[in-house]
């Protein structure tokens, strides 16, 4: 799907989930609307009918291209795979870590095509250079699923649904979040130095969060963003790149982590630097995903918020196979609902319940 396109979905579901931003609740924002309904309904699938053909024994064999195991959200994700698409729900599934390597991915659904499967899942790492071997899959006549992350492609015909979390809208929100506190601290004028330890670059929630945080930048002249750099996603890089942030610059006030594992690593360059951060400290650390070792960060006073991004497609993608198998047509663009939490809230009842 073009930018162009997807940017249309995006703007509905922005729009139509702006008044929960900042409601500072922490219930779910509303995302969705007639052209990005949210998917939750298909959250729980443990009286899912069995997918396979029951009578002959039959199963759906599915190839998941998975990203990698970078983060806690991934290792959500791929257990919430592992755990809907089981031989008792009627699946065979193929699973596929391509350790954050576009080419392997590549690799995966070529073997994919190879073993005949029902359906390819790919959650891409990056969103360009799918076209060739999208089309291997159409002439294969292999259904391709997207999950996750986005693909950026011409023809749209080469995937049949994609569901994931709406990553600009993530952004925003967080922008939304800081400005709200800033303003609560007696700091909404003064000068903010920012940084940002971003995702993998060209990843689709690299892009989306690195997009909506600019477009908040643009409605605050007194915030300047001081530099940006990947972390891979990786608390090991989030650290790395925070600690020459640290030496590059002695006045910063905000680091924006696009995901909580990088997060984790950058508290632990300030911690080693002499710095605090969190609600108290010298330093406002905000991250994505929502994780539940992102609670423990800010129950423990490091973390000051984070904007949630829902790892749990198992459900999601067999309700899109099961409807595919019954012939119906499924929406293209799948926006989960997402919400955030920040040290204002009773984080650990919340934390009880988290899934992941
Ligand atoms: O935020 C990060 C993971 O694509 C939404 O990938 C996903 C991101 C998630 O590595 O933790």
């Amino acid at each position: 799907m073009k930018r162009k396109v997807l940017s249309a979905f995006l703007i509905a579901a922005m729009t139509l989930s702006m008044a929960a931003c900042g409601s500072g609740s922490g219930d779910s924002g509303s995302s969705g609307g007639d052209s990005a309904p949210a998917a939750d309904e298909a959250e729980d699938t443990d009286d899912a009918e069995p997918a396979g053909d029951a009578d002959s024994g039959e199963l759906i064999t599915v190839g998941y291209a998975q990203v990698g195991a970078e983060s806690d959200w991934r290792t959500a994700n791929t257990e919430s795979f592992k755990s809907t698409f089981t031989e008792e729900n009627g699946y065979k599934l193929i699973f596929d870590d391509a350790q954050q390597k576009q080419e392997n991915q590549i690799k995966a659904i070529r073997s994919f095509i190879q073993q005949e499967v029902d359906y390819i899942v790919v959650a891409p790492v990056v969103e360009t250079g799918w076209e060739t071997v999208l089309e291997e899959a159409k002439e294969a006549g292999i259904p391709v699923i997207l999950s996750d992350r986005m693909m950026e492609v011409s023809d749209d015909s080469l995937f049949e649904a994609w569901v994931g979390g709406n990553f600009v809208q993530e952004g925003e929100t967080c922008g939304d979040w800081l400005a709200e506190y800033l303003e609560e601290q007696g700091r909404g004028d003064e000068e903010i130095n920012m940084v940002t330890i971003q995702g993998t670059i060209g990843a689709s929630a690299q892009v989306g969060r690195t997009e909506g945080m600019a477009n908040k930048l643009e409605e605050h002249s007194n915030w300047k963003m001081l530099e940006m750099q990947s972390g891979e996603f990786t608390q090991a890089k989030g650290q790395e790149v925070m600690e020459s942030f640290l030496k590059s610059y002695d006045d910063i006030d905000v680091v924006i982590c696009e995901n909580d594992n990088e997060a984790f690593g950058a508290i632990d360059a300030i911690k080693a630097a002499g710095k605090s951060c969190g609600p108290d400290g010298d330093i406002i650390v905000v991250s994505f995903d929502s994780v539940k070792a992102a609670f423990e960060s800010m129950i423990a006073g490091d973390l000051n918020a984070t904007f949630e991004c829902n790892p749990l497609h198992g459900p999601r993608v067999a309700e899109i196979i099961q409807k595919l198998e019954a012939g119906e047509t499924v929406d293209k663009i799948q926006y989960v609902d997402e919400s955030y939490f920040d040290t204002s809230m009773d984080l650990e009842s919340i934390l009880e319940e988290r899934a992941y």
